[in-house]
């Protein structure tokens, strides 16, 4: 029995850009129940972890922004996604900023040897408190699933690493700092940048990754930025970055994936309503859903 489990996380404190914290509703609201009913034997929508309105603050020490709340709420997220993959499901989760990657691997990664994760965006999100241009937290949670960043971020769960560098696919970089290409040539972290998008063609790039994480993975995480896609598909986004990829080559990722029957858990994240276009970034994220689980056009 194919069963699903959506679960909200209303959370903004990993920017400075209010709104992304608006995501989970705007997903809801652009038809998500409707959209993947037909495809599980179940689909429940488990509603949002609590975030409440904090109060922000900066870490004096370390610099890092709301460091103490997104410890404490990926924390509540990482225990939820730790319940659902027990229950058999299959975790989607609504962002929310990126920074709620650190919960969601948190909770998935125990249950793997291997877990393989696809970091489907702009960035690298590879920052630690000494390399990270903004002190975002939203700019770190891969680097923070290696083990890398402070401590209270990397222990959540009680372990870590969460993913080996080996293990890690990023898909659509176009906007990286030099602490994270410094990062990413030590680590030998695969990396599929525009570049390589528009020269092998997205075919080409799934085939590829699909191929490497097969090999070496007992499970992937699909961890999808919206701010990957071209900013003229996906607009509301809190950091943009022109020449993405594109709303069909997204598509045929999304299917190339559902074909190879490998992704044990995703989310969806960054979409913010507030500099979105009539809920356009959020309609294209479930329409990706759609695709992502096996959805056929004929
Ligand atoms: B996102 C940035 F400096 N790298 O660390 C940073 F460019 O989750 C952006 O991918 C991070 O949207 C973007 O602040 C994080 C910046
Ligand atoms: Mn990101
Ligand atoms: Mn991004
Ligand atoms: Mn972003």
């Amino acid at each position: 029995m194919r069963k699903l489990a959506i679960i909200g996380m209303p959370m903004d404190l990993g920017q400075t850009r209010r709104g992304v914290d608006m995501g989970p509703s705007a997903i809801r609201y652009a038809g998500i129940n409707e959209r993947l009913n037909t495809l599980f034997d179940e689909v429940r929508d488990l509603g949002d972890i609590e975030v409440g309105r904090p109060e922000v603050s900066i870490d004096k020490e370390s610099n890092l922004r709301n460091l103490e709340l997104i410890a404490e709420k990926t924390t509540s997220l990482a225990k939820k996604i730790d319940e659902v993959v027990q229950s058999g499901s299959f975790p989607l989760v609504l962002g929310g900023d990126h920074s709620i990657a650190i919960g969601t691997l948190a909770g998935v990664s125990k249950h793997y040897e291997n877990l393989g994760v696809i970091w489907y965006d702009a960035h690298g999100d590879l920052n630690t408190a000494e390399t990270s241009p903004s002190g975002n937290i939203h700019g770190m949670p891969l680097a923070v699933s290696l083990g890398l960043g402070h401590p209270l971020l990397i222990n959540i769960g009680g372990y870590l690493p969460k993913v080996k560098p080996e293990n890690i696919v990023i898909i659509g970089a176009r906007s990286l700092d030099e602490g994270e290409r410094e990062l990413i040539k030590e680590k030998g972290i695969r990396v599929y940048t525009m570049h390589e998008i528009d020269r092998l063609g997205m075919t080409r790039v799934m085939e590829e990754s699909i191929e490497y994480l097969k090999e070496r993975t007992d499970g992937v995480h699909l961890s999808l930025d919206l701010d990957a896609l071209d900013p003229t598909d996906a607009p509301g986004v809190g950091t943009p970055v022109n020449g993405g990829i594109s709303y069909r080559e997204s598509h045929l990722a999304m299917e190339m994936l559902a074909e190879a029957n490998m992704i044990t858990s995703a989310e969806f994240v960054e979409v913010n309503p507030i500099l979105d276009e009539r809920n356009k970034t959020a309609i294209v994220a479930v329409a990706l859903m759609g695709s992502l689980f096996g959805e056929k056009l004929l």
